[in-house]
């Protein structure tokens, strides 16, 4: 029977332990919320998909064992010599285009690593290039104020522990050791942020075949976070994503900390922070001649994607040389210097109050809302609905007499046609209040 001092200590000092558990709980979560608002005012961000495959300019991961056979894809990568590879090239082209993040594939589904990770020979030391991809550009981002983030696929065609294998995770290998395979991730993992972090997210990926599991998805998750509280992580570290809309309703089930459309907009979203991942050409990574967005596209994908309360994650492949190709570069540089003139509404601000749409994309910020309009009514005007809060004023930041109607039901938007920009016109909207406190509403069609 303990004495009723030594049993008051006790229970004080088990009080103390679960206070502060729970305290060191609460603090990670505040550096993942912190960190997730920081990466959402970025908004912009680079795709990088790249490894041996670009010499054969078929798709990373699913041509291994279709276009290329495996015994020859699995060989590439003694021939990848890029050796004009140049990372602050790379973290310039980004910078330029207005991206404030960048993510590069450490690992893809083919199984092929950047960096050279002390836990396979299937990696870029190993290749003759022999030059640290992971070391140069994390090295590159930092001097640049760009935030360095990695891509690694949960599925791992190539490894021999990893269950499924090509074409395409169809096949099952002969003495695959899943409990092994997690453990190779946990450490690859853990090596890359050790060698090059802190980073910006890990972006998972590969999840949605049988031998992952949402139990594996906790346990990394967890795992990193305690590596790195402020990480952000996507929700494709664990099960439930809907398709290519890349949703994850049951989010409360600790799906990582964002959600993923690829290739298509994601919709509205204020609650729910979302990334959309989108290539520049049609294919991830390199092809010859794939066919390029038009600087149009590129823009206005940005603007819708802001203007749902998204982020873009927009993708280059670069070449078996090492360059990105340079009419993708001058495409991203497009980009950066209609942001330049026009971008006020894009970096730190919230979607809304005017929901996307045929119409154009709006964002907000303190008492402004920024109005991305891309198809005007053929009478020359916008129609919005109404809003409760008074409009003090109204201007354009491209030029001309910009006129403005406000009524309990609408606002009525008119700009001479000479003045209404190619890509999108930026009318600026001053409120007398909030402008995010404003309920988000949809957009009538223009009449055409
Ligand atoms: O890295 C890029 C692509 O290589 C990779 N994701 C982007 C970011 C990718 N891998 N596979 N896919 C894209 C397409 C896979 C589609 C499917 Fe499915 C897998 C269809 C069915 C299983 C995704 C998951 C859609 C439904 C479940």
């Amino acid at each position: 029977m303990p004495t009723s001092k030594s049993y008051l200590i006790s229970v004080v000092l088990i009080a103390y332990i679960v206070l502060f558990a729970g305290l060191a709980k609460a603090d990670d979560k505040s550096a993942t919320s912190e960190a997730v608002r920081k990466w959402q005012e970025m908004r912009f961000g680079m795709f990088i998909h790249w490894g041996p495959v670009s010499l054969k300019g078929t798709e990373i991961g699913w041509s291994r064992g279709k276009e290329v056979p495996i015994e020859e894809y699995d060989q590439l990568y003694k021939q990848f010599n890029p050796t004009k590879f140049d990372a602050e090239e790379w973290v310039l082209v980004a910078k330029d285009a207005g991206m404030k993040y960048l993510v590069i594939t450490s690992k893809h589904h083919d199984g092929f690593c950047l960096w050279p990770s002390k836990y396979t020979d299937y990696h870029i030391g190993n290749t003759p290039f022999k030059r640290d991809v992971l070391k140069e550009l994390s090295a590159a981002c930092k001097k640049h104020g760009v935030q360095f983030c990695t891509y690694h696929s949960i599925c791992d065609w190539h490894h021999p522990d990893y269950p499924m294998g090509s074409p395409g995770g169809s096949t099952e290998k002969p003495n695959h050791n899943m409990p092994r395979y997690f453990q190779y991730l946990k450490n690859q993992t853990k090596e890359i942020i050790d060698n090059y972090g802190p980073l910006g997210i890990m972006w998972f990926d590969g999840e949605w075949e049988k031998p992952w599991t949402r139990e594996y998805g906790n346990e990394i998750y967890d795992y990193l976070k305690k590596i790195q509280p402020d990480l952000v992580i996507n929700n494709r570290v664990s099960k439930g994503r809907h398709g290519m809309a890349g949703t994850t309703k049951e989010a409360n089930l600790n799906a990582g900390d964002y959600d993923t459309p690829e290739q298509q907009i994601g919709g509205f979203d204020r609650q729910r922070p979302w990334e959309t991942c989108m290539t520049i050409c049609r294919q991830w990574a390199w092809k010859p001649n794939d066919r390029m967005k038009s600087t149009k596209e590129c823009i206005q994908t940005l603007l819708h994607t802001v203007g749902g309360d998204g982020n873009l994650l927009f993708n280059v492949g670069p070449m078996p040389d090492g360059r990105i190709e340079l009419r993708q570069v001058e495409r991203l540089k497009e980009m950066g210097v209609w942001l330049n003139k026009y971008g006020d509404g894009v970096y730190a601000t919230r979607g809304g109050p005017f929901k996307p749409g045929k119409w154009g994309a709006s964002t907000c910020k303190d008492d402004k809302i920024y109005l991305y309009v891309m198809n005007w009514s053929s009478n020359g005007r916008l129609m919005l609905p109404g809003i409760v809060q008074k409009i003090t004023s109204c201007r354009t930041l491209s030029g001309g007499q910009v006129s403005m109607k406000q009524s309990k039901d609408n606002i009525e938007i008119q700009l001479p046609p000479t003045n209404q920009n190619e890509i999108a016109t930026v009318i600026e909207l001053t409120v007398d209040g909030k402008a995010f406190d404003i309920e988000p509403v949809e957009v009538a069609d223009p009449i055409i």
